[in-house]
């Protein structure tokens, strides 16, 4: 191809998913071209799709084979991960939650806030519509990112989780660290990326799809700042040292992963939170 871009498998998801959201041939061109995809890779991908692209409705994206989480067989009470035992506090199967205790220690929790605290900047969260990064009205809390394996605390845990989660380390983004201070909160959202949104399939070029959601609490609030899911009523208590693990086989609202974190009402929370793809995550 003169352009040297190449149709990707998340390029050819986006555009099925334009179609079946009722968008037309014209109109998927322009956004193509508006997330910096030349004419002529369009063209050749529309042509490629060719009599699959009126039925984009029956081509909904295949969900991967194989997806994170604990083995619960048997229904045990605990898991043990890296020879540490890992409580099974509650689960549920739509959507797939699963809320642990004893993930962490005291002392993991307060050096991973301490090496935090001094990086903190006000969240951004990664932007469909480009690609970029942008500041979320949403999200009013403020973050940072760890490098995988960037310290021992991040090690051991990343080592712990990819035990615990069955996902190759590999597979993870770096760890997110939130402070929300009270008013703080994040509103209602799916962690995976839109399909329909122009800027995913670059996003995706980088491990494909997040699949799974850890949030971990790190410090407690005195009031308010829990985990909840609108769809099914479910609000998990951000309890220090708990996790709350919850995966999407799809990126659709199907999943009823729609979740957000309640508004602080006293006191301080921090949260870390690992997200896992697909694939390995570069
Ligand atoms: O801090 C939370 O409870 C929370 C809620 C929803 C965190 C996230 N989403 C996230 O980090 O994606
Ligand atoms: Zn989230």
């Amino acid at each position: 191809m003169s352009s040297g871009q190449a149709i990707s498998p998340e390029l050819r998801q986006w555009m099925v998913a334009q179609l079946a959201a009722g968008h037309s041939i014209p109109a998927l061109r322009i956004s193509m071209r508006e997330a910096g995809w030349h004419d002529d890779v369009a063209d050749a991908a529309l042509a490629e799709l060719g009599p699959l692209a009126p039925m984009g409705v029956a081509a909904a994206p295949e969900p991967p084979r194989q997806m994170p989480g604990p083995d619960l067989t048997d229904s045990p009470l605990e898991v043990e991960a890296d020879g540490r035992k890992i409580t099974i506090l509650q689960t549920m199967q739509n959507p797939r939650v699963v809320v642990f205790g004893n993930l962490l220690t005291d002392e993991e929790c307060e050096g991973l806030i301490a090496a935090a605290r001094v990086r903190l900047a006000r969240s951004l969260t990664v932007e469909t519509k480009t690609g970029g990064e942008v500041l979320n009205v949403d999200r009013t809390s403020d973050g940072m990112f760890f490098e995988r394996g960037e310290n021992d605390i991040v090690k051991a845990l990343e080592s712990r989780l990819a035990a615990l989660l069955r996902w190759p380390i590999e597979y993870g983004e770096g760890l997110q660290i939130l402070r929300y201070a009270p008013g703080a909160q994040y509103r209602p959202h799916y962690d995976y990326f839109d399909p329909v949104e122009p800027g995913t399939p670059t996003i995706l070029k980088r491990g494909g799809q997040r699949v799974a959601t850890l949030v971990m609490y790190l410090q407690s609030p005195e009031r308010g700042g829990g985990t909840t899911f609108p769809d099914v009523g479910l609000e998990v208590a951000p309890v220090r040292g708990t996790g709350v693990f919850f995966s999407y086989d799809r990126p659709h609202p199907t999943t009823k992963t729609l979740h957000g974190g309640a508004p602080v009402l006293a006191g301080e929370k921090w949260v870390a939170t690992k997200w896992l793809r697909e694939r390995e995550f570069k």
